[in-house]
C-alpha cells in the first residue's frame, strides 16, 4: 500500500508521511491521497473514519480527522496477497502547534505520489 502525502485542499491540513506512517495535527481534517504501485488494497484506519481502496494507476482520496493527539492503528482492508496480514500502519497525530516540531525530528522517507510537493 503506498501512501501519498496528505495534501492540504479545502480547508484541510497539511501532514506528512513519516517513517512510521502518517502524522497528522490533532483535531483537524487531513485529506489522504492513496494509490497502489502493484495491486488493489484498502487503507483504513478504523478509529478514524472509512475506508478507500488504493489502486494502481489511480489517486483516491478521504478525509480523516484524529481528534485527539495519539497513535491510531490501520490496516489494509483488501486482501492483496502474501504480505496482506503484515500491512499496518500507525496515524500519529499530534497537537497542531506540535506537528512541526515533531517532523523536524523524523528522518524523511518517501516521494508524494504526485511527484508534487505537500501543500
Ligand atoms: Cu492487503
Amino acid at each position: 500500500m503506498a501512501l501519498g502525502s496528505p495534501l492540504s485542499g479545502d480547508g484541510a491540513a497539511a501532514g506528512a508521511v513519516g517513517q512510521c506512517g502518517p502524522y497528522t495535527p490533532a483535531g483537524v481534517p487531513v485529506k489522504f491521497r492513496v494509490s497502489s504501485p502493484d495491486v488493489i488494497h484498502s487503507f483504513w484506519v478504523p478509529r478514524l473514519g472509512g475506508k478507500v481502496d488504493a489502486v494502481p494507476g489511480r489517486i483516491n482520496e478521504v478525509r480523516l480527522q484524529a481528534d485527539r493527539p495519539g497513535i491510531y492503528r490501520g490496516l489494509c482492508a483488501e486482501f492483496c496477497g502474501a504480505g496482506h496480514a503484515q500491512m499496518m500502519l500507525e496515524v500519529h497525530a499530534h497537537e497542531a502547534s506540535e506537528l512541526a516540531r515533531v517532523l523536524a525530528t523524523l528522518p524523511q522517507v518517501g516521494t508524494p505520489i504526485d511527484g508534487g510537493d505537500p501543500q
